[in-house]
């Protein structure tokens, strides 16, 4: 999978990521996101989130098997959230904060379980920005989110990331976060480092998942905005298209 978003990052090409919250996610709603992926094609699932409370992980994951080949990626808040019958895990080191635990701790307890899994280790440099109120992943990993307005930091902070061997840049501006990560932010981070750009937090509408593809994001993720309104997929899918149409012509 890492392949496939280092030849994206190459060729201009965008994806998208449908973030599937293991807690939230209903069978018949997952049935119908399923059903439409043939029409609107999805390059992953993310299956996680930073807090669950039903560990439903692998039920979910078995649920899109049953229906779709689309690859399946752990986004984990924590150990506790690895399942094997995924395809991949995002290894995430929250390099915006400062807190040990999710720099490398977890990562030390969790190894010996991820090197006998099986699953696609894509190690990312994970960047929680400040969206304006506190969120989930902010409070429960105990870490400040980067400043909305600097994107100098962000810049600095996935420059270190990728200095130290990360192969994924991440910005997130948290799930169902008001206010995506700014465009000033992702160009900043673009500008500074060749790895794949994944963002997410907030993308709800066409607008601004194509600000945020513009502005050199490789790979958008969208979770609750696809929760709240089925019908937001289709428009993802154009928005992805028409960029990847315009690196086919170019
Ligand atoms: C959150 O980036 C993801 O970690 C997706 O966020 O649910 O707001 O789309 P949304």
């Amino acid at each position: 999978l890492l392949t496939i978003l280092r030849d994206r990052r190459l060729s201009g090409h965008k994806a998208l990521a449908v973030l599937l919250d293991p807690d939230k996610i209903e069978q018949d709603a997952l049935s119908q996101l399923l059903i439409r992926t043939a029409s609107c094609p999805v390059d992953f699932f993310l299956v996680g989130g930073s807090l669950v409370t039903d560990y439903a992980h692998k039920e979910v994951i078995a649920a899109i098997r049953r229906q779709s080949t689309i690859p399946i990626t752990l986004f984990p808040g924590n150990l506790l959230h690895i399942e094997p019958s995924a395809d991949a895990i995002l290894l995430l080191s929250l390099i915006s904060g400062r807190n040990p635990d999710f720099l490398i701790g977890q990562h030390v307890i969790a190894a010996p379980l991820l090197k006998r899994s099986g699953l696609e280790i894509m190690s990312t440099g994970y960047m929680v920005v400040d969206s304006g109120t506190q969120t989930t992943v902010s409070y429960i990993s105990g870490t400040m989110p980067l400043p909305y307005d600097k994107p100098d930091v962000a810049a600095c902070t996935a420059m270190a990331g990728e200095m130290l061997g990360l192969q994924l840049m991440y910005l997130d501006a948290g799930s169902g976060a008001r206010r995506p990560v700014s465009s000033d932010m992702i160009a900043a981070v673009r500008r500074v480092v060749d790895l794949p750009i994944i963002v997410g937090g907030g993308i709800n509408s066409g607008e601004k998942a194509y600000e945020a593809l513009k502005a050199g994001a490789d790979m958008i993720v969208v979770g609750n905005g696809i929760e709240q309104n089925p019908d937001l997929l289709p428009q993802l899918s154009t928005v992805i298209r028409e960029f990847n149409q315009s690196v086919v012509q170019a």
